[in-house]
């Protein structure tokens, strides 16, 4: 049997801190709560809708027999940055994309193991159906905070995370126990901007201002107002974390000043421009249109006067999305002038843009 410790020295050469072992692979155990959870709605069209597939290691790698967890600390000493004009990235979303690193990292652990014993394996970071807090906090990575974060108990919350599916027999510790770390704390709870954590712990992701940067439906307005300057992510929970004053006292280990982002000339970008600025970025994924609709939201909040015409050249975008954020951009900007622009662009609308405008000018925004 191919010892943990030997993979622990091997990750630890490679610059890994955070490392653990499970061979749990059946998480049938937490089916109801998922079904319930999808049937509370809470759940996010970014997860794999078969809960089965969800909760057997086996449907992604069918010879699994053990898990090498690690955990990617980021954002060292980061204390949010301050801006009355400009939009804001999360710090998860600062630097190379983490999928790419955590990817080369995990891809290199193997490579070493494979000089002592032949194994197969496959990389999950992020991007597979299974529930990758759940399988670390097994590996004994951490454990849950009632933002529902994985909360390492050296490193906090700023951590991402990844792991081998590996057909190697390894020696385990196994932790299918929830340990309350938070006890009576309930500060994400109460600075969470969109109330979207439940009293209970967990949280309804159709209310996080994270899910609502990325989400292409439709975003109540009710909602538009909470996410404030974010073009992508957010970090609020975390930063109002306890847990997380071990890494807001460190030195920070960049300048995060590239998370602060000019919306002007993000809204006159074309794709090429976009995805030569922010391409690398985990945040790009979902394309310039949405932080281009995070961008409109973004002014509105932070009255961008001065942005006004800009913005209401957007009325003339192809993209029916734009032009309805657009709409409501223009409205918290100048509801006088713009109600007069809307009444006459209604002419050259579909019926869809035409009652959505009818529905911003009489709403309370
Ligand atoms: C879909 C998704 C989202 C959705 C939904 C998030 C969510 N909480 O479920 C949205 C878009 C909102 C999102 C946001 C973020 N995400 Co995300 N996301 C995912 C993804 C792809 C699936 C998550 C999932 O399946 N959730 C389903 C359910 C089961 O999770 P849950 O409701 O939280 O329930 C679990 C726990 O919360 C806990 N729990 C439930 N109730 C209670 C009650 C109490 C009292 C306690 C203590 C615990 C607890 O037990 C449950 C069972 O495991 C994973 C990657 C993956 N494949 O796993 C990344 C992942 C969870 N995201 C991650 C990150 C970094 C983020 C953001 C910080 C990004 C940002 N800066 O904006 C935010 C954080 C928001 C938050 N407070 O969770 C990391 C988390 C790292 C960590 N240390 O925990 C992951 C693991 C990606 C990765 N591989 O690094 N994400
Ligand atoms: S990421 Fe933001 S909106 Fe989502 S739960 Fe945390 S504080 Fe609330
Ligand atoms: S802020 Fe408090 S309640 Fe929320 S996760 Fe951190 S310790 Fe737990």
């Amino acid at each position: 049997m191919y010892m943990k410790e030997q993979i622990r020295e091997a990750a630890y050469s490679l610059g890994i801190e955070i490392i653990g072992f499970t061979d749990v692979l059946d998480y049938s155990y937490l089916w109801e709560f998922m079904y319930n959870r999808v049937k509370s709605g809470y759940n996010s069209e970014f997860e794999e809708t078969d809960i089965n597939k969800r909760l057997d290691v086996r449907s992604v790698f069918q010879n699994c027999r053990s898990i090498i967890a690690v955990g990617l600390p980021y954002g060292e000493g980061y204390r949010k940055l301050v801006t009355r004009t400009k939009g804001l990235l999360s710090v998860s979303s600062y630097g190379e994309d983490y999928h790419k690193k955590l990817g080369i990292l995990l891809s290199n652990l193997a490579e070493e193991i494979k000089k002592e014993i032949y194994f197969e394996y496959k990389i999950c970071v992020d991007t597979s159906p299974l529930l990758d807090r759940e399988i670390c906090k097994n590996a004994g990575l951490g454990s849950y905070g009632k933002n529902s974060l994985l909360i390492n108990e050296k490193f906090g919350s700023f951590i991402n995370l990844g792991y081998l599916l590996t057909d190697l027999d390894i020696d385990c510790d196994n932790k299918i126990n929830n340990i309350d770390i938070c006890g009576e704390c309930n500060l994400c709870i109460k600075n969470c901007p969109n109330s979207a954590i439940l009293k209970e712990g967990g949280i309804n992701s159709k209310k996080c201002i994270s899910y609502l940067t990325q989400t292409k439906n439709y975003i109540p307005f009710e909602y538009r107002k909470n996410m404030r300057n974010q073009i992508y992510g957010c970090d609020v929970c975390q930063l109002v974390c306890p847990k997380n004053i071990i890494n807001s006292q460190k030195e920070p280990s960049h300048d995060y000043g590239s998370l602060l982002i000019d919306v002007e000339e993000l809204m006159l970008m074309n794709n090429k421009e976009f995805t030569s600025k922010y391409g690398y970025l985990a945040g790009s994924w979902r394309g310039k249109n949405i932080w281009k609709r995070n961008a409109l939201i973004t002014i509105g909040n932070l009255k961008l006067d001065n942005m006004y015409d800009l913005v209401e050249n957007e009325l003339k975008n192809p993209s029916d999305m734009i032009k309805m954020y657009a709409a409501w951009c223009l409205l918290r900007l100048n509801k006088i002038d713009s109600k007069k622009t809307l009444l006459n662009r209604m002419k050259f609308e579909n019926n869809e843009v035409k009652e959505e405008y009818i529905k911003l000018m009489e709403a309370e925004l």
